[in-house]
């Protein structure tokens, strides 16, 4: 997409639309139920979600949240805002919508900011003395930053699929723009080297969690949406603790509603709704 870029603004990789949504679970209507329409309108939820799971144009995946903010915790993937619109109704016509009540949703796209190579394709066009924004400027940029996007590594993490890790944790931040601190008006560099510093941090617990960024600037009502998957829930508090000490959070991020709970696989949606043994759930292995 041909944008005026502004050397102030890191650019970004963007990847997978992405649509959570938060859900209250109607559990005493449901169990009211007889056992073939349960049967019935769990399957027919299980033929909706498979295939978005199991298609490579999209993903879906589902988590039993804690707590009283919701219940279950519907994540989506898809290749653009148009598909994720398709997959919304198509989710709300499921005769398991009668026992759901929306309690939150977040509209986002799956980004991998880009403060070094940013600055990095700033310093490769003033060398070379293109005039900004002229036409060779513009050309030249898109093909740097189009190199940026088919580096294997960055490739792969645009478009991979929900992280099959048993707990998850999502929660929505933005960048303070107070009147005192503002992230917005701090220098290039500054916000680049706090970023350093920030994804240092975040590399001691690389095999620990895997995190998934989106940004939601334009989209919605904080500025990104933070996915956490782990296969222990104390890795969360552990890293978002240790993450407050670090300047770029510490001075510069504020939060919004924090959702956790446990990822279970699609297959295993009829267990859940039945609330069945915890072991039926993780009998169908996440992948
Ligand atoms: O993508 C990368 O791995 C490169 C380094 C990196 C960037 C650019 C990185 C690494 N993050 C980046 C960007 Mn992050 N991250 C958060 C939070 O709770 C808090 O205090 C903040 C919420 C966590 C827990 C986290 C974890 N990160 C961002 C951005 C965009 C900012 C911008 O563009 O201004 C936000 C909002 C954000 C927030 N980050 C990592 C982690 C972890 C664990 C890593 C290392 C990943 C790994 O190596 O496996």
């Amino acid at each position: 997409m041909r944008v005026v870029r502004h050397p102030n603004v890191p650019e970004s990789l963007d990847g997978w639309s992405i649509l959570h949504r938060m859900f209250r679970f109607r559990r005493r209507r449901w169990d009211a139920l007889d056992a073939t329409n349960r049967t019935r309108i769990a399957a027919e939820a299980v033929e909706f979600l498979q295939p978005l799971h199991e298609d490579p144009e999209s993903d879906a995946a589902l988590a039993q949240l804690l707590g009283h903010k919701a219940d279950l915790m519907v994540t989506h993937y898809a290749r653009s805002f148009d598909a994720l619109g398709d997959i919304q109704v198509g989710f709300d016509r499921l005769a398991l919508s009668d026992y759901l009540e929306a309690s939150a949703s977040y509209v986002s796209i799956l980004e991998l900011g880009l403060y070094d190579a940013t600055a990095k394709i700033h310093a490769n066009l003033r060398e070379r003395k293109l005039k900004p924004h002229s036409q060779e400027w513009n050309d030249a940029f898109d093909e740097l930053l189009r190199e940026a996007g088919e580096e294997p590594r960055s490739a792969v993490r645009l478009w991979a699929k929900i992280p099959p890790r048993r707990y998850a944790c999502f929660y929505p931040m933005d960048k303070k723009r107070g009147e005192d601190v503002n992230w917005y008006m701090l220098p290039y560099d500054e916000r680049a080297a706090l970023m350093v510093e920030h994804g240092k941090i975040g590399r001691t617990f690389h095999s620990l969690v895997t995190q998934v960024i989106s940004g939601s600037i334009g989209f919605d009502d904080w500025e990104w949406g933070v996915d956490l998957y782990a296969d222990d829930p104390l890795v969360f508090k552990k890293l978002i603790y240790e993450m407050r000490f670090d300047e770029a959070s510490a001075k510069y991020a504020a939060f919004g509603p924090f959702y956790t709970g446990m990822q279970f696989s699609i297959e295993a949606l009829p267990a859940f709704l039945d609330g069945r043994e915890r072991a039926a759930l993780l009998q169908q292995q996440l992948r």
